[in-house]
């Protein structure tokens, strides 16, 4: 008795976690593409391999919206900024931003990609 008990907590614990990272995916999925359908905007390109970035430095205009999207060549990688006025992006992902203040925005590498992990950093720069 006891032991079906501790398997069906664990089957919902289970169920429970699978239904929460669908439904972030999704999310992330929609706003993604609707953002992706602004033909105007400039379009970033940030590559990252196993472990870097293609470039240490991406500059774009302030007040000029601009399509970030990440790619991976080797790896599965992801961004996040240390601003968090930049939603983060995980490979393939494209996201529409408009960035009214110069300055410098750092960005890393948020999934655990292996053994070069931690320098995977760089800077979208706002000029
Ligand atoms: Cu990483």
């Amino acid at each position: 008795m006891f032991r079906i008990t501790w398997v069906s907590v664990i089957i919902v614990a289970y169920v429970i976690l699978l239904t929460a990272c669908g439904a972030s995916k999704n999310e992330e999925v929609q706003s993604g593409s609707s953002e992706g359908s602004k033909t105007s905007a400039n379009e970033v390109v940030i590559t990252a391999t196993n472990w870097k970035f293609d470039k240490a430095e991406y500059r774009i205009k302030k007040g000029e919206p601009i399509k970030l999207t990440l790619k991976s060549e080797s790896g599965v990688h992801g961004i996040a900024f240390e601003d968090d006025k930049i939603k983060e992006l995980h490979s393939g992902d494209s996201e529409v931003v408009t960035i009214n203040e110069a300055g410098t925005y750092e960005f890393f590498c948020n999934m655990m990609c292996g053994s070069g992990h931690a320098n995977m950093k760089a800077k979208l720069i706002v000029e």
